[in-house]
């Protein structure tokens, strides 16, 4: 055989052993619902890389379970490289893609979607079992980052929950993982085995949704815990508004009262201040009355001269006019 020939006879081979592997690697439903394009076959598994369905983890899932698969379970660093690898460099699938890693069922303890516990692992600094503690509990489910050189973060699972603290939209691409048995000892398609272990995927498909269901049931009821939380705070806030509106009108009736008894007070000192004025003036006034007039004493006091003596008015002593000296000097009327 010449060489082109061998070379013909080789790709050929190759071409067949490679179709025959992603048909007998991929289940039925899949290659005929899916581009192939998409479909790689690895370590005897086939993935599915899902470009252009954005979906929530739990969507993601059930997308993948839907034929008897899970999504990806890079369990080994070689099988982590070749999923990041293809998926950036042949896919171009450069946002972060879910896997099925998640720690869903107890915190910090992440398990693959297979059952199997995590015994090695690719996260980035600060994610997973290390993610801090506000955020470790939203943040149930495990994405590839390409923008990480293909490291994990963990990424809050479904959308719904307090908006406030959701750090990134949960819907993402994603790979999925279909793992069944290719041929038993006779050479036959093992289809009962494989039907065995997609039904076991199944089912931890369903633990998988269920305990999202729960999470989601428990999310809900501590919104709703919430809810009635904030609810009685306001009514108890507004009860000691009303309490504290009810006192200061109790002070404002009270100042208004001690202000009014203040003025009656001052009214009542003003008028006795006023009526001890009125008797002082009164009293005054009787003195005054009662004091006599000093012009009137004058009047009545005899005026002397510089003698000594009395004067007279002459009219009015006797009724006559002109004087009369009497032996001592003093002027008296004379009387004619
Ligand atoms: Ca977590």
């Amino acid at each position: 055989m010449s060489f082109v020939g061998a070379c013909f006879l080789l790709f050929v081979s190759v071409v067949t052993a490679a179709e025959r592997t992603l048909q007998n690697s991929c289940p039925s439903g899949v290659l005929k619902t899916v581009d192939p394009y998409y479909l790689q076959v690895q370590n005897g598994s086939c993935f599915q890389f899902v470009k252009n369905k954005m979906r929530t983890y739990g969507d993601a899932s059930a997308d993948c379970r839907k034929y008897g698969g899970t999504l990806a379970l890079p369990k080994t660093q070689s099988l982590n490289d070749y999923l990041i690898v293809q998926s950036v460099k042949r896919y171009r699938m450069l946002s972060p893609i879910w896997i099925g890693l998640h720690d869903l069922r107890k915190e910090k303890e992440f398990v693959w979607e297979d059952n199997t516990a995590m015994e090695w692992n690719n996260f980035a600094k600060g994610n997973g079992p290390d993610n801090n503690i506000f955020r470790r509990g939203l943040e149930d489910c495990v994405a590839i980052d390409p923008y990480d050189d293909g490291l994990w973060h963990d990424f809050q699972c479904n959308t719904g929950f307090i908006a406030s603290v959701t750090f990134s939209s949960p819907k993402k691409m994603y790979i999925c993982q279909y793992t069944i048995d290719l041929v038993d000892d006779k050479g036959d398609l093992n289809l009962k085995k494989g039907d065995q272990k997609n039904n076991s995927q199944q089912d931890n498909g369903h633990q998988v949704k269920d305990q999202q269901d729960k999470d989601q049931q428990d999310k809900d009821q501590q919104d709703k815990d919430q809810q009635d939380k904030d609810q009685q705070d306001k009514d108890q806030q507004d009860k000691d508004q009303q309490d504290k509106d009810q006192q200061d009108k109790d002070q404002q009736d009270k100042d208004q009262q001690d202000k009014d008894q203040q003025d009656k007070d001052q009214q009542d000192k003003d008028q006795q201040d006023k009526d001890q004025q009125d008797k002082d003036q009164q009293d005054k006034d009787q003195q005054v009355k009662d004091t006599p007039d000093k012009d009137q004493q004058d009047r009545d006091q005899p005026v002397l001269n510089d003698n000594g003596c009395q004067t007279f008015n002459c009219d009015k002593d006797c009724g006559m006019s002109g004087y009369k000296r009497d032996g001592k000097d003093c002027q008296i009327c004379e009387c004619n």
